[in-house]
């Protein structure tokens, strides 16, 4: 077993020699750089009201559609001092994930389910070692410090606009001058005073063309999204995946990206070649025929409620009916296979994916279970182009 770094351990109180100011920050910020984040900055620690506002009226408007993360307790995530008393600064960081496609096994068999780019490689596990170097450093100078990488007890992109890393744009995501969206955020709440940043005026300009992009109209306002709509939930959320979205999801089984890879920015920005293998896509069949353990292994890094395999079984099985092959046989004998899986919201999704096939034959319609009944009472008609 390692030994515990005696530094990842907070001291009781602050040492009155502990360092701040310009001259520390720029030692910290250099570290984190050399660490492999893009850029840091530092904002107040003090109560992000208008993330608290925002949270607040997207679930009295109704849009946030069961997510817990931030919204569980918005007095929690928008109050660093709450997370670390005496906190003085977030010191927030970003990890750029632009990076090209190297992937190259399972990519020649079809179907392929798409992975949205944020999820092709661990990106959150190295922004958080980035950001524990950072915490060490800060914690042996004497200092206080907790890390947060895409942790529900922080609004992470309203730290990264304080922090003066980049602006809000109409897509919601936080865009970096001259970079794009393609970052990932996190921070390190510290009782070291640190020069503030100013936060960055909008960069989008006149432009808007994320807004109509999006498959399913989930920008409902600039900003603000509809997690109703927003396909990125919908893939996460449990139970019977909303009918109104499927064809929509086309082949995507995790995450979304088309709000981002039309915004000129992050288009113009490119990506860049990784020494990282990543994982782009699935062979939709393989995944469905492997066991919970197996399946568990491979989406690991993903966020699954209760770790529950049949919702990544679901986005599978939307998928083989929005780009399987129906004359295929690996995708037809998978389809049976499901057809007759002892969970409902798996027969449901089947049924659903054998409609759009063209495979009503393959359908018990004599299936008692309500969600399957319900599916059978609005099948869809045959996909476009078979
Ligand atoms: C919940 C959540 C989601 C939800 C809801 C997204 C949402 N927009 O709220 C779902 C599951 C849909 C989602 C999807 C995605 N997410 Co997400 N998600 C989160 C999480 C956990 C909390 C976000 C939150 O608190 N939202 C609450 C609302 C109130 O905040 P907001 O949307 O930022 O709203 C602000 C703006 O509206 C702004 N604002 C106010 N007035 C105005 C006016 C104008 C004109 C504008 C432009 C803005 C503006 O102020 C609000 C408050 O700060 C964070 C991690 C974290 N702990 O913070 C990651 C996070 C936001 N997600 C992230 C990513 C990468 C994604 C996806 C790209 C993943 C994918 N490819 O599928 C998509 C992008 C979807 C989108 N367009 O937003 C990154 C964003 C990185 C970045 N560069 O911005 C984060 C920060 C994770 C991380 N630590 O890196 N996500
Ligand atoms: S992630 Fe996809 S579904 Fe969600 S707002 Fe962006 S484009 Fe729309
Ligand atoms: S597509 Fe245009 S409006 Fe949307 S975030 Fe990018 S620059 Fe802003």
């Amino acid at each position: 077993m390692p030994l515990a770094n005696p530094s990842s351990r907070n001291p009781k109180t602050v040492s009155p020699d502990a360092p701040h100011g310009p001259e520390y920050w720029e030692k910290l910020r250099t570290i984190g750089v050399d660490a492999g984040l893009h850029t840091l900055g530092v904002a107040p620690a003090e109560v992000m009201h208008r993330a608290l506002g925002q949270l607040h009226e997207r679930i009295d408007n109704d849009l946030v559609n069961g997510m817990k993360f931030t919204f569980l307790r918005p007095e929690r995530s928008t109050n660093p001092a709450i997370h670390l008393e005496g906190a003085k600064s977030i010191i927030v960081g970003v990890r750029s994930y632009a990076i090209d496609d190297n992937q190259t096994s399972e990519l020649s068999q079809s179907p392929l389910g798409k992975i949205a780019r944020y999820a092709w490689v661990d990106h959150y596990g190295f922004l958080k070692d980035s950001l524990n170097l950072v915490a060490d450093q800060l914690r042996s100078d004497g200092h206080r410090a907790v890390v947060f990488a895409d942790d529900n007890a922080m609004v992470d992109r309203e730290t990264a606009w304080l922090a003066g890393i980049g602006w809000y744009g109409k897509n919601a995501n936080i865009l970096l001058p001259g970079h794009g969206s393609f970052f990932v955020i996190g921070c390190v709440v510290t009782t070291a005073d640190l020069p503030m940043a100013t936060p960055l005026e909008d960069g989008c300009g006149a432009c808007s063309r994320c807004i109509p992009a999006c498959p399913t109209g989930a920008i409902v306002e600039n900003g603000v999204i509809d997690a109703n709509k927003c396909l990125s939930w919908l893939l996460q959320k449990p139970g019977i995946f909303d009918r109104e979205h499927r064809i929509a999801l086309h082949d995507r089984i995790y995450g979304c990206d088309d709000c981002q890879t039309v915004c000129p920015p992050t288009r113009r920005a490119g990506t860049t070649e990784s020494s990282e293998l990543v994982q782009s896509g699935v062979d939709v069949v393989a995944w469905l025929h492997m066991d919970d353990v197996t399946l568990n292994e491979s989406c690991q890094r993903w966020y699954v409620h209760q770790r529950d395999m049949t919702w990544i079984r679901r986005n599978l099985l939307i998928n083989i009916g929005n780009v399987g092959d129906p004359t295929d046989d690996r995708v037809m004998s998978t389809l049976r296979t499901y057809l007759q899986h002892p969970r409902g919201e798996l027969r449901a999704h089947a049924v659903w994916a054998a409609a759009r096939l063209g495979a009503r034959n393959l359908i018990d319609f004599n299936d008692p279970d309500p969600m399957v009944r319900e599916e059978l009472l609005h099948l869809p008609a045959l996909r476009t182009g078979l």
